[in-house]
């Protein structure tokens, strides 16, 4: 691939880095540009000894990480082609498959250690944002059993991280996911679906605290327009597709497809939908409608973005206040209305425990920012 002649000095960089100066690998994977020289050129030598990429620690190079070293005067001297580095996050992902690694493992902090097949995890935003990126495009990100595993893997550890305000979802190339995979599960027999419980684990998505935010373009078919829908936020691409096919395969949507959409779109349209097997949803009607927030022009990456900054703004609030919010607003789905009302009223009352309700507050008063403390 075009890009391969880059990792191999990008990757003994890093490692190099490592073995010299842990100071400065920080500053490099803070994304902190080098500006001094004396630096740059002992770099710059360490760096011309051949180290075979396979033996070097795997890096991650995040958007951030991406840019930096674009501007980086030892990386021109090092890729030549500066202006070919990527800095966008789609080919930060590119980097990472090409290198044979998988995002989010190597910092040991997201995943500790543990390396992904089925899909890319990295933490972005300084760690605010943890994005898992379905990653079976050949098989338009088909849902199956070890990819699952992998999402919720994922998914609880960037719920268990501090640092993480809010999770993004996203596909790659023409499908955010064309439902669980149908060549894995087409020979189950009632007593194997039965007895193992297949797809139970799904509802542990209902559990995760942190807010969900969902970037779908291309298909959203099956399990994958129920897995858009155990999100929290969906936003959708110019050619987001949603439908509930199943029925043409003999079966049924089988991860709340059926509760959920006709919340989602009303009944008589969800019927439509999963009746039929074949009237999907494009995304201009899927925002009509109200089963994605609203509708990103544009390229996959400008969805990403898009879905990456809702993210930030999440990840500024208290999350104590925010995963309270969203344990209230999902309350709406679970239970009825005057259950849900008390619900929320104690939840309500229970935020006035928090100091971040104290800041928040008390800095509208003083009309600046407020400084939450998560607690
Ligand atoms: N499972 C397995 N493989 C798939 C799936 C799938 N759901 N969808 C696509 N693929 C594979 C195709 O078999 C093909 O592989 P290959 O190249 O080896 O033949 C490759 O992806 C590309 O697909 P197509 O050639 O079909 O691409 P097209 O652009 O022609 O068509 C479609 C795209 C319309 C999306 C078409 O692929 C399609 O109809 N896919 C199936 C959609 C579907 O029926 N989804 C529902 C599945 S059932 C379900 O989700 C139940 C959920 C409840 C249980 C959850 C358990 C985890």
């Amino acid at each position: 691939m075009r890009l391969r002649g880059y990792f191999t000095p990008i990757v003994q960089y890093a490692r190099t880095l490592r073995a010299i100066s842990p100071v400065a690998q920080q500053r490099f994977e803070g994304s902190t540009m080098f500006t001094d020289t004396s630096l740059g050129q002992q770099l710059s030598s360490q760096c011309r000894r051949s180290i075979p990429w396979q033996r070097a620690t795997p890096l991650i190079f995040s958007q951030h990480q991406c840019s930096a070293f674009h501007h980086h005067s030892v990386a021109r001297d090092l890729a030549g082609k500066r202006q070919e580095l990527a800095h966008s996050i789609h080919t930060c992902r590119c980097l990472n498959q090409e290198m044979g690694t998988v995002e989010g493992t190597t910092q040991g902090r997201i995943l500790k250690g543990k390396e992904y097949t089925c899909i890319q995890a990295e933490l972005l935003e300084g760690g605010a944002i943890g994005l898992i990126t379905l990653d079976r495009p050949k098989a338009l990100n088909a849902l199956s059993e070890a990819l699952m595993k992998e999402v919720l893997d994922a998914l609880q550890t960037y719920d268990a991280d501090p640092q993480v305000g809010a999770i993004v979802i996203t596909g790659k190339d023409k499908a955010f996911a064309a439902g669980a995979d149908i060549k894995e599960m087409k020979d189950k027999r009632f007593v194997d679906a039965y007895a193992s419980r297949f797809v139970f684990h799904w509802n542990s998505i209902s559990a995760i605290r942190k807010p969900i935010i969902a970037a779908v373009n291309g298909y959203a078919l099956g399990g994958g327009c129920e897995l858009a829908m155990l999100c929290d936020i969906v936003l959708a691409g110019e050619k987001a597709m949603f439908g509930q096919p199943e029925l043409n395969l003999g079966t049924i949507p089988g991860i709340g497809g059926t509760q959920r959409l006709i919340r989602e779109v009303g009944k008589s349209r969800a019927m439509e939908m999963i009746l039929t097997g074949k009237h999907f949803m494009d995304a201009e009607e899927a925002a009509q409608k109200g089963l994605v927030s609203r509708v990103v022009p544009g390229s996959n990456d400008a969805l990403l973005a898009e879905a990456i900054s809702v993210g930030k703004q999440i990840a500024q609030q208290s999350k104590p206040v925010v995963a309270l919010a969203k344990e209230c607003v999902n309350a709406a789905y679970e239970i009825g209305l005057q259950e849900g009302i008390k619900k929320e009223q104690s939840l309500f009352y229970a935020t006035f425990a928090l100091e971040d309700q104290k800041e928040g507050m008390q800095a509208f008063i003083e009309k600046r920012k407020p400084d939450f403390k998560h607690k």
